[in-house]
């Protein structure tokens, strides 16, 4: 049995955050200057904001939304965005190792960042009018505004070409009506872009405010995974749209598709970050947890789960990187993006596993991040095309056969 003084170090060396960052094969000096900067603030930021409270915000089911203010001023929305429409004015490996460090600390916490800048402001930039960009990117920028992003419905996840959400032409509005499911964000949003079909059953995008009439979002509850993350629905009911909310010109599902190529490309690298700290933590507590009367590290069955979660996070590392190699010139492709977000997701959430069984019984509880991590990765998993999904992405590229038609 574990002594209670053991228990209370445990805990306190917890919640001071003794991460350390692992880099195998010197990945860092692939970065430039500007990379390592935003990197090293966003890993100073989330040890001192997200660490000290992120296992009681699990615990309690509550997003910490005050974290909205801080996340803007570090760079976290939109870091590839120009500048003077509310992003960083970055490329795309420093909006990358920004997402790492993010789900290092939490996966909801990286979502809360994908969602405002990837899903929320990107839409906004590329297909909204210069009128909507002027007045909702810098707000969204810098925090003042939340906004979510309305795809996935009750029976329309996988396939969102199926949405049945749909606007009428009335005008100088639209009527938009139906329902969207298990939008991140949406309880706190003051605005969502959302997908419907017109009359001619074409996929437009707009931007709904929070106070229009006929407009609600109720939380969903009971959710074991991404507990820290508020997430909700979207339900319209006769909401009048003005014209002017509605994207001038995009049509079709590649509006919404394009979205989730940036949003996923974060994922990519965000899901380093929450296997670094499964690997970080596993890798400490097997050089200091003694059983047959040395550390559980110094037994082969330990190292091998050790060699093999340091080998697969080097791979994912690297994978990522040429893929923002490949976005930073504009190409790398939507089945790329696929690949990386499926492996690297599913690299993290097999290494939460196996740092679980590392830790033994206290891998259960929360004076260690796995569990939590674990939990949250079966959400990753799933959002933003499902781990199948992405293979039959790849399955349709490599082979020029589509399974979804
Ligand atoms: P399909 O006929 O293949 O494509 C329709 C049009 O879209 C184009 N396209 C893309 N464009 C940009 N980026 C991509 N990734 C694209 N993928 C496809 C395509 O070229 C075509 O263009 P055009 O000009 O010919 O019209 O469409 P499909 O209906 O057969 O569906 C294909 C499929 C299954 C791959 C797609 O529907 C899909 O990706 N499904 C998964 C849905 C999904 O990922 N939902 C995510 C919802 S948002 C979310 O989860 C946020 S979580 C937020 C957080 O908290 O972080
Ligand atoms: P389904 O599509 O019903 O899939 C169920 C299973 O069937 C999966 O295993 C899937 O891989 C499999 N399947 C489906 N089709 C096929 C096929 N053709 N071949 C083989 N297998 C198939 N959505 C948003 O729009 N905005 C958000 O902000 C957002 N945030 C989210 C936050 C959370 C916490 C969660 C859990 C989800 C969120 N989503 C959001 C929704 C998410 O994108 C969907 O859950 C996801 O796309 C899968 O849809 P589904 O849950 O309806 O599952």
């Amino acid at each position: 049995m574990q002594s209670t003084e053991n228990v209370v170090s445990h805990h306190k060396r917890a919640k001071e955050d003794p991460f350390q960052f692992h880099d195998y094969y010197n990945v860092d000096e692939l970065l430039d200057d500007e990379h390592l900067l935003a990197r090293n603030a966003v890993r100073d930021w989330v040890k001192q904001e997200v660490s000290p409270i992120i296992e009681d915000c699990a615990d309690k089911a509550k997003c910490p939304t005050h974290l909205f203010k801080g996340l803007a001023e570090i760079g976290a929305f939109g870091p590839s965005l120009p500048v003077e429409y509310g992003g960083g004015g970055m490329d795309e490996i420093a909006y990358g190792v920004i997402m790492q460090e993010l789900e290092r600390g939490d996966s909801g916490i990286r979502s809360m960042a994908s969602v405002q800048g990837s899903l929320v402001m990107y839409p906004i930039y590329k297909f909204g009018s210069e009128e909507q960009r002027r007045k909702y990117l810098p707000k969204l920028g810098s925090g003042e505004f939340i906004g979510c992003f309305g795809l996935t419905e009750p029976d329309h996840g996988s396939n969102p070409g199926g949405m049945i959400t749909n606007i009428k032409d009335d005008g100088d509005a639209y009527i938009l009506n139906g329902a969207k499911m298990w939008i991140t964000n949406s309880p706190v949003a003051d605005l969502a872009v959302v997908w419907a079909k017109d009359e001619e059953g074409k996929i437009r995008g707009m931007i709904v405010e929070k106070d229009m009439k006929g407009f609600s979002a109720p939380e969903i509850h009971g959710k074991w995974s991404l507990r820290a993350s508020i997430t909700g629905e979207l339900v319209f009911e006769d909401v009048r749209v003005p014209k002017e909310n509605v994207f001038p010109e995009i049509r079709g599902l590649k509006g919404p598709l394009s979205c989730l190529s940036k949003a996923r490309y974060g994922i990519a690298w965000g899901a380093i970050g929450a296997a670094l700290d499964c690997y970080d933590s596993a890798l400490r507590y097997s050089q200091e947890r003694v059983q047959f009367g040395k550390p559980i590290g110094q037994f082969q069955l330990t190292q091998k789960k050790l060699a093999e979660m340091i080998t697969e996070i080097t791979k994912a590392q690297l994978l990522a990187w040429r893929l923002g190699t490949l976005a930073n010139k504009g190409k790398a492709t939507p089945a790329q993006i696929s690949m990386a977000k499926r492996n690297n997701v599913n690299m993290a959430l097999e290494i939460a596993r196996e740092a679980r069984q590392i830790h033994g019984g206290m891998g259960i509880t929360n004076e260690y991040p796995i569990m939590r991590h674990m939990m949250n990765l079966e959400t990753v998993l799933t959002y933003e095309g499902t781990h199948d999904i992405h293979l039959l992405i790849t399955g349709m590229d490599v082979t020029g056969l589509n399974a979804f038609k």
